[in-house]
């Protein structure tokens, strides 16, 4: 059965464009951002040149926009949120340009464009990685907002993206490149490396909203289980040919020899994972009022994404 089709429920409310209106103003706040980079006459041009390029290269923005709507369910009002948020995008956007370098899975395009270490080179795009990695915690730690929330943020996502998490799973991944990982090591990989970031962005939308421990647990179990849905998703895509549209060749992860819930668990089995992490972190909301429709609709509108 096809992945869209799995999940068959009836649409609350208008998801696309609860997505599109925050994607804007995102892309509003990373704009400004990087036309400030560009005109600093302390940060080299060409540094300029190849952040903005990895950043505002057309990515979906998911981390930010669950960050917005975990701090709206639970009824956050302090300032500071969209940049927070859109800091995520940055932490993001480093991830993907290290990712694509030839030490790491080595790809020439990224979004149907090619990766920017093709663009500037592999020094300028490191730099550009780092810059971009730096910049999201000077972003978090100058916003508007209560100084002990931005702390407890910069906390929450040093580890959700250090190396007890996403640079942790990064390299379980590569060390286990063209090696059969077991169920326990793909789960590893699954939770740190993609995972623990969607967790952290969940996690960092409902303290900056100043969510209750009950409330904040809730919002933890749903982003764990959206998390590791996310990559499962990401891993059938791979194969069922999707994410050609964007300029990646067809079960390139299975080329390179990586190690995903397909290469365990088979497809159907994987496909029927990822339904039910979905219908598990829906379930974890159940508490919450309709102020949580949003994260419940991404929840689903991650199972039926192509790209
Ligand atoms: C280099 C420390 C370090 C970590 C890299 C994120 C990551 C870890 C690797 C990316 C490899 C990859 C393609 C994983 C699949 C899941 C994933 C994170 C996809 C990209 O995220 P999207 O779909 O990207 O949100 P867009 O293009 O929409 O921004």
């Amino acid at each position: 059965m096809p992945v869209q089709f799995i999940c068959n429920r009836i649409i609350h409310m208008d998801i696309t464009s609860y997505i599109e209106d925050n994607r804007k103003k995102i892309d509003g706040f990373l704009k400004k951002y990087i036309s400030a980079k560009k005109r600093n006459n302390d940060c080299p041009k060409e540094l300029a040149e190849a952040m903005s390029y990895a950043l505002m290269a057309g990515g979906k923005r998911v981390r930010p926009i669950l960050a917005i709507a975990s701090y709206e369910a639970v009824g956050g009002r302090s300032k500071g949120i969209l940049n927070v948020a859109s800091a995520l995008e940055l932490i993001h956007t480093y991830s993907l340009v290290h990712d694509d370098l030839p030490a790491m899975d080595d790809d020439d395009l990224r979004r149907n464009k090619p990766t920017t270490h093709r663009v500037f080179g592999e020094a300028t795009a490191i730099l550009a990685g780092d810059a971009l990695l730096t910049d999201a915690f000077h972003i978090i730690s100058t916003s508007d907002g209560d100084p002990k929330k931005l702390i407890t943020v910069i906390e929450e996502l040093s580890h959700a993206c250090g190396p007890e998490g996403m640079v942790g799973g990064q390299e379980v991944d590569i060390l286990l490149e063209g090696k059969k990982g077991s169920k326990k090591d793909v789960l590893y990989i699954h939770t740190h490396k993609t995972g623990a970031f969607i967790r952290g962005a969940v996690r960092v939308g409902a303290l900056m909203g100043g969510a209750s421990r009950k409330r904040l647990d809730a919002l933890t179990e749903y982003g764990e289980k959206t998390g590791l849905a996310f990559q499962v998703i990401d891993d059938i895509l791979d194969i069922t040919g999707t994410k050609a549209e964007i300029g990646k060749s067809t079960g390139a992860d299975a080329a390179k020899g990586k190690n995903t819930y397909p290469s365990a668990f088979g497809l159907e089995k994987s496909r029927e994972i990822a339904d039910n992490l979905i219908k598990e972190a829906v379930h974890a909301l159940a508490d919450f009022n309709k102020n949580a429709d949003p994260l419940r609709e991404i929840a689903r509108y991650i199972l039926s994404r192509r790209n």
